[in-house]
């Protein structure tokens, strides 16, 4: 039984004793202890595969920050490799995939993944929530398979994704074969993660906000909400589609628990558009390099903007690394301090 269930009971939309939080990217630079663990990995591909190093890395957040969850420390790339299209993190720079999908020959050479293929994945899960001890909730995550799609095509990260939309405006027939290949990847990742001990599971669309709302719809929302359908019989499912504000409603209607908001929404608004479901979000990362006084002021007016309850606090997108792990701390502890 866990000890702080909070987070769950907030996705199913139960009472909570006080606003339950989390942080994107509380696993990273922003906390010298990571880049201590991180010096330990021969480069960021071989950190991702250790077991031991990534449940070290993800337990960290909890036991410094003082937050509701871990999150296991993981990437998103890992499904592109696992289905044929290895990667590099290039310090400074980002991804790097030396084989992109250019042709129908490339979709046909995907390999469709299982959770045996991410098997050090799973076995991070497994060490870290034996390791958790039931203190706080361990989340799982994948990409959404448009923001997947979109580093397969384009090779690296972008401003605009433009050859990952260029793929989608030339080549729809073969756009939806890739995204279906990938959605069936994630379902068997994800299963694979919750019999690894995940007990929620976050949609990363970091890409949403490149599309156009009808092309979200049709290769993006249609494939996350399948995941959702696979998944949600599970465990809780929060599905964040970054800059997708205008699709909050659309959202609510698929079979997701929590909608992940990133900080361009206003908080009422969306709640008027989400039907009922929790809400993730959504304080803007920035906020953080500001004074204290201004921390309490901002993260005030968010708490009562979306209510106590159905709420999950968190901030917008990741932590910057450049924030002051001390603030940071404050914000949290802020949160958890905070009363109706
Ligand atoms: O060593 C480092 O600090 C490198 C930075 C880093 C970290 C800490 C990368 C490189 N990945 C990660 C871990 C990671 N990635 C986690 C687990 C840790 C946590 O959240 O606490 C998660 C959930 C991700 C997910 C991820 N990777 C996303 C989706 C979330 C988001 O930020 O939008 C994306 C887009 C990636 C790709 C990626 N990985 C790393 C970088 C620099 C990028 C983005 C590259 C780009 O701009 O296109």
């Amino acid at each position: 039984m866990l000890k702080n269930d909070l987070i769950l009971k907030a996705a199913r939309g139960e009472k909570t004793e006080r606003v339950p939080v989390w942080l994107m990217r509380q696993a990273g630079r922003v906390l010298p202890e990571y880049r201590a663990t991180r010096s330990r990995a021969k480069n960021f591909v071989e950190f991702v595969k250790n077991p031991e190093l990534a449940c070290e890395v993800t337990i960290q957040p909890v036991d410094i920050l003082g937050v509701d969850a871990a999150i296991i420390f993981s990437d998103i790339l890992v499904i592109p490799e696992a289905m044929g299209l290895p990667y590099q993190m290039i310090e400074a720079k980002g991804p790097w995939f030396e084989k992109t999908i250019k042709t129908k020959a490339d979709v046909d050479a995907l390999h469709i993944a299982n959770a045996g293929d991410l098997d050090y994945v799973m076995q991070a899960l497994k060490l870290t929530k034996q390791n958790l001890n039931n203190r706080v909730p361990l989340i799982g995550f994948a990409g959404a398979p448009w923001t997947i799609f979109a580093y397969m095509i384009e090779g690296s990260g972008s401003k605009t994704f433009s050859k990952a939309k260029q793929f989608l405006y030339t080549q729809p027939e073969l756009s939806h074969l890739l995204l279906d290949k990938i959605t069936q990847s994630t379902i068997n990742y994800l299963k694979g993660q919750v019999a690894s001990g995940a007990d929620m599971i976050q949609l990363f669309d970091s890409w949403a906000g490149v599309l156009s709302p009808d092309h979200f719809y049709e290769f993006s929302l249609k494939y996350i909400s399948k995941i959702c359908d696979a998944i949600k019989p599970l465990v809780p499912v929060t599905v964040f589609a970054k800059d997708a504000h205008y699709a909050v409603n659309r959202i609510s209607q698929i079979n997701c628990n929590t909608i992940g908001l990133d900080w361009t929404i206003n908080p009422a608004e969306a709640r008027k558009a989400a039907g009922g479901k929790t809400l993730q979000g959504n304080a803007d990362p920035c906020l953080l390099y500001a004074d204290e006084k201004t921390i309490v002021a901002e993260a005030s007016k968010m708490l009562d903007a979306f209510g106590k309850q159905s709420y999950i606090a968190n901030l917008g997108h990741g932590l910057y690394p450049d924030l002051d792990k001390e603030k940071v701390k404050f914000f949290v502890e802020f949160i958890k301090s905070y009363k109706a």
